[in-house]
């Protein structure tokens, strides 16, 4: 009896080991410790012993088939090991195939421009401002001093929305009406900047678009002067042109400054010698001037007390002179041969 557990025993350590897969592991846990199997022929016999031989057999039956168990149940962990390799192999995905790369995109120049601007402007601590591109004549004309018979509020200049039930509307001519709500919103001192984009009613040529972009700024504090105006446009106009350029400031009218004046600076192709680009060696760059005080009495703030300077500036003409774009429509065509030129990502 204890030489057939023995052969079972071997038997059973072979039948396993070379059991290659779950299904053949299987039918070998069958033949080898199945009800049918000839180890369990032995087990059933173990009842004709003696009680004495009954018992030390027995012990060598219940190890054996305990030694038999684990060998099926380690192969059979062994084997599940290796499907499981081949499961994952088949699914793998081949990703070593030439993929097609996307060519990347890059900044518009007039997004270049714009951060550059908001940029040298954050770097002296004024505050992005923002506000609706559709505006009511309040916001865009009367607080900022422009008449009701002004040129500006014609149908002829200002692109008006007709919205029934809805008081006169139309799309923001400056963003100077970010300037006054801001200041109805908040007390002194502001230092901000509004960047964004304006309409006018204006057909396109090589100079003029009738959407275009500006970023107007305006400080308000106690004890503001024109020399702040002019220390602080004149230190812009280097940063964006080169330290090299010289500034200087012509009188100007708007009605929302007094006095108003225009910052042109020295030409970045002749350096101020005169060339086709300038003419005569000077570039216009903004219009600017003292916050005329109906304007800060118009938002609440006594004029009085405070005292302030704005500026606007045209985005678009700044992308076309730093970047000599020879037509400022280019810059709304979307012509990727042009877009392309424009390297930086953000
Ligand atoms: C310009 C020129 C001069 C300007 C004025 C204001 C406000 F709201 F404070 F009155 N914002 N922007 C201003 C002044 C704009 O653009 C050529």
């Amino acid at each position: 009896m204890l030489r057939s557990l023995e052969r079972e025993r071997e038997r059973g350590f072979r039948a396993f080991s070379e059991a290659a897969t779950i299904a053949e592991l299987e039918a070998a846990q069958v033949a080898i410790l199945g009800r049918k199997a000839p180890f369990s022929d032995v087990q059933r016999a173990v009842g004709t012993l003696e009680p004495d031989d009954r018992k030390s057999v027995g012990r060598v039956i219940n190890e054996t088939r305990a030694d038999l168990q684990r060998a099926s149940d380690e192969r059979r962990a062994e084997l599940e090991a290796v499907a499981e390799d081949a499961l994952i192999a088949a699914d793998r995905v081949d990703l070593s195939l030439p993929g097609r790369r996307p060519r990347p995109g890059s900044l518009h120049p007039l997004s270049l421009a714009e951060d550059e601007i908001v940029d040298v402007f954050l770097r002296l601590g004024y505050r992005v401002a923002e506000g609706p591109e559709i505006e009511d004549e309040w916001h865009n004309f009367e607080a900022l001093n422009i008449p009701p018979d002004h040129p500006a509020r014609t149908m002829k200049d200002s692109i008006y929305v007709h919205l029934p039930g809805h008081p006169e509307l139309l799309l923001r001519t400056e963003t100077s009406s970010v300037q006054i709500r801001t200041m109805q919103s908040q007390p002194p001192p502001v230092y901000i900047v509004a960047p964004g984009r304006v309409y006018r009613r204006e057909t396109a040529d090589a100079t003029h678009l009738p959407v275009f972009h500006q970023v107007e700024g305006l400080v308000v504090d106690e004890g503001i002067t024109f020399a702040d105006l002019k220390g602080t446009l004149d230190a812009v106009a280097r940063a964006l042109f080169g330290q090299d350029r010289e500034t200087k400031l012509g009188p100007a009218f708007f009605p929302f400054v007094e006095p108003g004046a225009e910052l042109a600076v020295t030409c970045m192709r002749c350096d101020g010698a005169g060339c086709p680009v300038c003419g005569n060696g000077w570039i216009e760059l903004l219009g600017c001037g003292m916050v005329h005080p109906q304007v800060l009495e118009n938002c609440g703030y006594d004029p009085e007390r405070y005292t302030g300077f704005a500026f606007g500036l045209g985005i678009d003409r700044v992308a076309i002179l730093k970047y000599r774009i020879p037509d400022i429509r280019l810059l709304v065509e979307g012509d990727i041969r042009f877009l392309a030129q424009f390297g930086a990502s953000r």
